[in-house]
């Protein structure tokens, strides 16, 4: 996503070949560590990543899984990512993130709210039991995935920190550290990464806070150890390895749309009708589906418009993309 650079050709246009020289190396390299695990079959386990281990997150369902879809496989994804702190090819988190240290963790809540207070990543994994919650996710960049998340509403952790009335948005802030992230010093961004939700969608149930997928704490180079999910939105507001969730009363600076407000919106609601200004975004392509299944056509609110639609009774859509 990063503007005027090679790199900023939308990744649908250039990944196939690169994605798939990266992972030659990277079977190669996992091949010598025979990580095989059980739960796609097809499970290999990144060298780098095997530092921080998997653990097992005991989940519940729940009815607000999307039902009726085949989650993409863990090696997807897990190997084809965005998490500019570490690199901004698409397989260079998977490379780069292995060492982030994940624990211990702390997430400070402040801001306009009657209860601030900083939760350890152990308060907040155990403060509502954790569900398994099966979502489209939707990037920016025309390609898509399913991935079975695993997390709790945010609304139940910012019930608990009781905001003011005040507070009309919330920030999240996530990690901030080029000594444990050497590559953000390479990309022109203004760190720390910042995204943010005005509080209704912020409250909507369908916002994750996320600690897992596939039934383990998350790999860090999709977000460990917890980070945000909002599956009717493009992929870049859901901020990864946040730290710190702001409670405010304006609209808070946001870093892609600080970095291109004509090409990232604030709101960025997955929207088929408003294109991206250097691509359409009418259709996506699915990773890991069969060549001839790619293409697919995107959903308005990626699927979820039944259930958020109503947010944005009365807005034009087209201006506030
Ligand atoms: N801290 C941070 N969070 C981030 C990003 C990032 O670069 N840094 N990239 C965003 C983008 S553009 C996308 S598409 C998703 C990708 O999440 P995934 O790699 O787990 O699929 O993370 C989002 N969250
Ligand atoms: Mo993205």
């Amino acid at each position: 996503m990063l503007i005027r650079k090679p790199s900023m050709i939308p990744s649908s246009e250039i990944t196939p070949k690169e994605v798939y020289g990266n992972r030659r190396k990277f079977m190669a390299a996992a091949a010598a560590t025979a990580g095989l695990a059980a739960l796609t079959g097809e499970r290999l386990v990144h060298p780098a990543v095997e530092v921080a281990a998997a653990t097992k997150l005991p989940t519940v369902k729940s009815p607000l899984s999307t039902a009726g879809l085949t989650p993409t496989a863990y090696k997807d994804i897990t190997t084809y990512n965005n998490f500019y702190e570490f690199g901004t090819d698409k397989g260079d988190p998977s490379r780069n993130a292995g060492h982030l240290q994940t624990y211990p963790w702390n997430v400070k809540v402040e801001g306009l709210v009657a209860k601030p207070q900083t939760f350890s990543i152990d308060e907040l994994v155990k403060l509502r039991p954790q569900e398994e919650r099966v979502y489209r996710f939707r990037c920016v960049e025309a390609w898509s995935m399913v991935i079975p998340w695993v997390g709790y509403s945010l609304s139940a952790l910012i019930q608990q920190c009781q905001p003011l009335s005040s507070a009309r948005y919330v920030q999240f802030l996530t990690l901030d550290d080029p000594r444990q992230m050497p590559e953000m010093s390479q990309v022109n961004i203004n760190w720390p990464y910042s995204e943010g939700l005005r509080m209704d969608e912020a409250m909507h149930p369908l916002t994750l806070l996320t600690f897992g997928l596939y039934g383990e704490t998350l790999p860090n180079q999709d977000g460990a150890p917890v980070r945000i999910v909002v599956p009717w939105k493009y992929g870049f507001k859901s901020a990864k390895s946040i730290v710190k969730i702001r409670f405010v009363a304006k609209q808070p600076p946001t870093t892609w749309n600080e970095m291109a407000s004509n090409e990232y919106g604030f709101y960025s609601n997955v929207n088929p009708d408003v294109d991206h200004p250097r691509w359409s975004q009418k259709t996506e392509r699915a990773i890991g589906a069969p060549i001839w299944k790619q293409r697919q056509p995107t959903l308005p609110f990626n699927g979820y418009g039944d259930q958020v639609a109503s947010l944005y009774a009365g807005m034009d859509l087209k201006k506030n993309y």
